[in-house]
């Protein structure tokens, strides 16, 4: 059924912002006054940094009033809030959208041009905490702010890392170089940090039986978890919820005794051991090193959420009922580093409160729910049973008894002996924390309609079969907010000029409205000009931030996304290299080129080999290629390093072309998908993870599919793949993939990408070559249609008009009708 759609479940509490809280005089005001009284500097001596960080603290504080109704109507009143537990939340900047938010966004331009700034200095001076890896993150601060507009009560629980993603730079060679992202070093305006809410967090030690039966955990050391507060206003909703990130602290500042014996290092041993739970963020794919630390990490946040939550519900209540627990809050596990908390909730239920095992496990399950993101088996954490053990004994005890328990209930239900050996929770040797996960929430979700069914089908096939009423779908979204309204101002406009209103920005189904509209040649010239103005833009951007010299007169075409060999940019890689050879050898009559600017963005996690030889590869295609003279003003390829949300709002509404070229089956959902969708750019994509329901909704004429199906992956999987047939079957890709292996991309050196062409012709596991020849087809296809640019334009309307569904408000009605249960706060 695509095409009709629901109108809003979840009507927005319609409190618009004052119009004008203050004039621009009054909030000039306002800034000199923190520039004098917090900044300690004359607007005189004020540079733009400084203004920065005053007007961030004037906008906080008009902020403030409805941040503290929210959250003593979050307290006292009758709906049930939701915690998102999550490892990430990738932000982006933070100045512009609460602006927005507060309806202060006229005030402050005119307020900085008065006090003789310029309005970007000021907005630069921003710098990007990066505490998230990506689309998870990412869709985590989404979620957020979704829940904010809707007036759903809701705590964003993570951690504040000190360092967050690391800062990308490629080195002469084009390999990528990592460099600690230190974004803490200058004063950070909107984390306010509570040392009077912390908690305590313990770990190691050993659990002792009382003479009563009763455990106790003696744990071995303790650390201090600090509460840095941010506020997550809403969109015209008049709330605004709380995203609290932990930050951890020693008890024990200094060894005194240490540091009189001259031991100056051992003296500050256990302040380093605390701070380095908070200090970093794991880089996802690494699951070899520090283990032990990203278990801390984990159960250092969960644990402080979970006290916390029973701190803000039953304030000063030393037996609180907590029973009660599930009606206050639900906690949203988002993927399976959160958890933990299942096992952390029933030692507090029983070891801190005093409740029964029964009682305890019904508060659990009903408290918890669980987001999976991923098909890859590899992302689905599994802790060997003696960290566990070491680290949280009590916990692993716990785990155990809840394994018993499960085998015991699916004895019961008939499950045969070597299913249910199939399903362990606990193997003896580890922890399966995503079958923890299902047994011990209510809800299992996967993040778009493929990805759920495929969960069911083969991921967690026997839970399903077992309780088949758990497993639901939510399909991701995105904010519009931050992705259409910031990032794309010139088509806001344009979308309010077509609609007649501006609702759309919390209604994005009303984009329906732009229908009729692809019709009119008038309208859709206007919305070519758009793109192409943002192209302009982009180049401007381009050239300050990284000296890049591009064309907006070509087509600009991207693929960004965390590098992954399941995301291909292998496959995007190879096709450049074909057509560069093409275009160079003549095959292609000079004629014939739509010249484009292929455009990548990605970040390798640092220990997977053949990621960051991929980014090499594609830096070395872009400088053979940019400095070749026989394909100037034809094609370029452009790598802007270190990816992350600004470059995301910029380069997304200034891309034509879209790349989301999974192999079938591996993409969880994607979410830049969306974005781009919205922004107006055309897909070439394959049926993957929301791919598919974005092409449903836009329509299939409307959208770029190639490649083999998930059935067809799997066939393909079970005769046997063999690469190397590809490469001899089709000269395109075996001259592609011969060109990388003669040192065309690495003057002369042969031996400078063998690991991949190797990997590519005996392995290639996720199928690049058996696609290349659909996707080297499809592009004639694209680019017979970017000749006819009305149509082109036209269509790329269509995609905007088509994709209000994937509004990141639509997924948090979803979840509040098929997981949470709850509703907006009332007024
Ligand atoms: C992951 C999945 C995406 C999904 C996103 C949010 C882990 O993000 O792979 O398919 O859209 O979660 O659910 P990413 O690959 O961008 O790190």
């Amino acid at each position: 059924n695509t095409g009709t759609y629901p109108g809003r479940k979840v009507r927005m509490t319609e409190i618009t912002a004052p119009k004008s809280p203050v004039t621009a005089e009054q909030f000039a005001d306002e800034i000199r006054e923190q520039l004098k009284y917090t900044q300690n500097v004359t607007t005189e001596q004020a540079t733009p940094a400084d203004v920065y960080v005053a007007a961030s603290k004037a906008v906080r504080n008009h902020l403030a009033d409805s941040w503290f109704k929210t959250q003593a109507d979050t307290v006292n009143g009758n709906t049930k809030a939701v915690g998102y537990l999550s490892a990430e939340f990738l932000m982006g900047k933070q100045l512009r959208n609460a602006l927005l938010n507060a309806g202060l966004t006229e005030q402050f331009d005119k307020a900085v041009e008065a006090l003789g700034f310029k309005v970007q200095d000021v907005v630069d001076a921003e710098y990007e905490p990066g505490l998230g890896n990506g689309g998870l993150g990412r869709l985590a601060a989404c979620f957020i702010d979704s829940l904010a507009s809707l007036g759903v009560p809701a705590f964003g629980y993570g951690i504040q890392y000190k360092y967050g993603i690391f800062k990308q730079e490629f080195d002469k060679d084009g390999k990528q170089v990592e460099t600690p992202d230190y974004w803490l070093a200058n004063e950070e305006p909107w984390g306010h940090i509570d040392y009077n809410r912390d908690q305590k967090v313990s770990f190691g030690g050993k659990v002792v039986e009382n003479a009563d039966g009763t455990k106790t955990w003696q744990p071995a050391w303790s650390v201090r978890a600090v509460p840095v507060d941010y506020l997550v206003p809403g969109y015209k909703s008049g709330r605004v919820n709380t995203l609290r990130l932990w930050s951890a602290k020693s008890y024990d500042e200094f060894d005194l005794l240490a540091f009189n014996r001259s031991e100056y290092m051992e003296a500050v041993t256990p302040q380093v051991k605390a701070e380095n739970i908070s200090k970093i963020l794991y880089p996802e794919d690494s699951t070899k090193v520090g283990k032990e630390l990203r278990l801390e990490q984990q159960y250092f946040f969960v644990s402080a959420s979970l006290h916390d939550a029973i701190r803000v519900f039953y304030p000063g209540q030393d037996k609180p009922d907590l029973t009660t627990f599930p009606n206050k809050i639900v906690f949203q596990l988002n993927d399976t580093h959160p958890v933990i908390g299942i096992p952390e909730l029933m030692r507090i239920l029983i070891d801190e409160y005093g409740y029964d095992w029964d009682t305890a496990w019904s508060i659990t399950t009903k408290t918890f729910n669980y987001t999976c993101h991923t098909l890859l088996p590899e992302a689905l954490e599994v802790w060997p049973a003696s960290l566990i053990g070491e680290l949280l004994p009590r916990h692993l005890e716990i785990i155990e008894k809840i394994n018993a328990q499960f085998e015991d209930e699916l004895k019961s239900k008939g499950v045969d002996k070597n299913t249910i050996k199939d399903m362990a929770i606990y193997t003896g040797d580890a922890v399966r924390m995503a079958y923890l996960a299902t047994y011990g929430g209510s809800h299992v979700n996967g993040v778009a309609e493929l990805h759920s069914q495929l969960l069911k089908d083969v991921t967690l096939k026997n839970f399903s079969d077992v309780y088949p009423d758990k497993f639901t779908n939510v399909t991701n979204g995105v904010t519009p907010r931050r992705f259409v309204k910031l990032a794309n101002p010139r088509l806001s406009d344009l979308i309010t000029e077509g609609l007649g209103t501006d609702k759309w920005l919390s209604d994005l189904e009303m984009l329906k409205g732009l229908e009729p509209l692809a019709k009119d040649d008038e309208f859709v010239k206007k919305f070519a000009a758009v793109k192409k103005a943002n192209k302009v833009d982009f180049a401007a951007y381009a050239k300050r931030e990284y000296g890049f010299e591009l064309d907006p007169n070509t087509m600009f075409n991207t693929m960004v996304k965390r590098l992954h060999e399941y995301k291909r940019q292998s496959l995007k890689i190879l096709s450049v290299i074909s057509t560069y050879a093409d275009i160079k050898s003549g095959k292609v009559k000079a004629e014939d080129v739509t010249p484009r600017t292929v455009f990548f963005g990605a970040k390798a996690a640092p220990g997977y080999y053949l990621a960051k030889m991929t980014i090499q590869l594609i830096n070395n295609v872009s400088r053979v290629v940019n400095n070749d003279p026989d394909v100037k003003g034809k094609l370029a390829v452009y790598f802007p390093w270190n990816y992350n949300v600004r470059l995301a709002q910029h380069l997304i509404p200034a891309t034509d072309l879209d790349e989301q070229i999974s192999q079938a089956g591996k993409e969880a959902s994607g979410t830049g998908n969306m974005k781009f969708a919205l922004n107006g750019a055309m897909t070439v994509g394959t049926l993957d993870g929301a791919n598919v329901e974005i092409r449903e909704r836009v329509g299939a004429e409307n959208f770029f599919l190639f490649g083999m199906t998930v059935d067809e992956v799997e066939k393909k999987y079970a005769e046997g793949y063999n690469p190397a047939s590809y490469y001899e079957a089709d000269p395109r890709l075996k001259h592609a993939i011969d060109m990388v292996a003669d040192g065309t991309f690495s003057n002369g050196d042969r031996n400078a990408y063998s690991p991949l062409v190797a990997d590519w012709l005996t392995k290639d596991w996720f199928m690049t070559l058996a696609d290349f020849s659909a996707y080297m087809d499809i592009q004639s296809e694209i680019e017979a249609l970017y000749a006819d640019e009305l149509e082109w334009n036209r269509k790329a309307l269509l995609n905007v008009a088509n994709s209000g569904y994937f509004s990141s408000d639509r997924s948090m009605e979803d979840y509040l009708e098929r997981i949470w249960h709850t509703a907006p706060l009332a007024d």
